[in-house]
């Protein structure tokens, strides 16, 4: 069957490439055993022990265990794990808490927000609700004060602190003030950082937001999925929340929840509660570190000069590329990275001027600080006009060195 070898040939890619897209990841086998497993054949409309149709003893109990262990994971009383995905759970969110027409304030899309935090014109977001975006400053890094003031000046109903590229720490203490400060919710979408989060290598915001949402298949390593949990505050300020999101989720939003999903989300939940899970995160953190060091040495500028967590943001203009450009030339030499805008870019969002890579996927791997540096030498040469065979052909050697099962 034709689609049989195609997947096939996927999976050759996969493994004989460099995954630097920082929004992806390998999950174990176990997630993807889950995820073709019979669950797929049952329709579970509702929730455990409230279901719609027969037949669900064992679908309850599965998604009894991902909410329970998400609960442990992020330390926050109420999580619904039905989501099909990380848009939407915001969705969701906003469904639950907002009327149409209501004020949102999110980081811009060219700051490195998301689509789901108000981008205009074009999104749900940006549609059905007043949008406002906030932006990083000159050094990259989000301006809290011009946000303070902007927030103060807009008040609007909900604040969207949440990224998809930007390589610093999110600062949820400040983002809980100014939220407070006007009387706003505050929504942490943490879709890319929710793996460091669980290993204590980024803060956490159960303390700060009300409501948190994340994708389960960046760096938390599961399947494609999400997550939306409220926190103890949450719960303190709206105490029937939790009920209200579920709603949104289904019936509001969703239909029957997808079962295999929710067992492969269980499973990496259950992995990520391990010390192995802890000690993988930090590795991610020390390899992107080592990636943008050994990328400045090559004279490569980093959007906001480096990164606190899996990702790097390069801005291409001093070496005189765009960033798509410059992304198809790495993946003829086996390296897969996406282009990406970076602030304030002067070139449009199709053809940026930046790209984005990470190390969660190459961490998988097993890959260290030493393979960072070559791969960042790696990308240095297909910069400077190295020949892409001569590369694929390291690139190759280096992939069948740190295999994935
Ligand atoms: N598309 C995801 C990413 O690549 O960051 C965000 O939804």
């Amino acid at each position: 069957m034709v689609i049989n070898l195609l997947i096939k040939k996927e999976e050759m890619r996969q493994k004989e490439t460099l995954m630097l897209i920082p929004s992806e990841n390998y999950a174990p086998k176990e997630v993807r055993q889950a995820l073709c497993s019979m669950l797929n054949n049952k329709y579970s409309e509702g929730y455990p022990g409230k279901r719609y149709y027969q037949g669900n003893k064992y679908i309850d109990e599965i998604e009894l265990i991902a909410i329970e262990s998400a609960k442990k994971l992020f330390g926050v009383p109420h999580v619904n794990v039905q989501s099909y995905s990380g848009s939407p759970a915001n969705s969701a969110v906003y469904m639950a808490l907002l009327n149409p027409g209501d004020k949102i304030l999110g980081l811009a899309l060219s700051s490195g927000g998301h689509l789901t935090h108000g981008h205009p014109k074009i999104t749900f977001s940006g549609k059905f609700f007043q949008s406002f975006q906030y932006e990083v400053g000159k050094d990259g890094f989000i301006d809290y004060d011009a946000l303070e003031k902007y927030a103060k000046k807009v008040k609007p109903k909900i604040v969207i602190a949440g990224t998809t590229s930007y390589p610093r720490k999110l600062e949820w203490p400040r983002f809980s003030q100014i939220a407070d400060n006007i009387g706003a919710i505050l929504l942490a979408d943490i879709s890319h950082i929710a793996g460091l989060v669980v290993a204590g290598v980024h803060p956490s915001p159960a303390r700060y937001a009300h409501v948190i949402t994340t994708t389960t298949h960046k760096t938390l390593r599961g399947p494609r999925g999400a997550l939306i949990m409220v926190t103890k505050k949450g719960l303190r300020k709206y105490p029937d929340l939790g009920k209200k999101i579920d709603r949104a989720v289904f019936p509001g939003l969703q239909g029957g929840p997808h079962n295999s999903q929710t067992a492969a989300i269980a499973i990496s939940l259950q992995k990520a509660l391990t010390l192995d899970f802890k000690k993988y995160a930090k590795q991610i953190v020390l390899n992107s570190k080592a990636l943008a060091k050994a990328l400045k040495n090559y004279g490569f500028d980093l959007v906001s000069d480096g990164t606190d967590n899996h990702l790097i943001l390069i801005d291409l203009r001093s070496k005189e590329i765009l960033g798509k450009d410059f992304a198809i030339k790495l993946e003829k030499a086996g390296i897969i990275v996406n282009y990406n805008a970076i602030p304030k870019d002067p070139n449009p969002p199709a053809n940026p001027s930046g790209i984005r890579i990470g190390t969660p996927a190459i961490t998988t791997r097993g890959m260290k600080e030493p393979e960072a540096k070559i791969i960042a030498d790696f990308i240095n040469r297909v910069q400077k006009g190295d020949s892409s065979n001569n590369v694929r052909r390291e690139v190759k050697a280096l992939c069948k060195k740190f295999p994935i099962s």
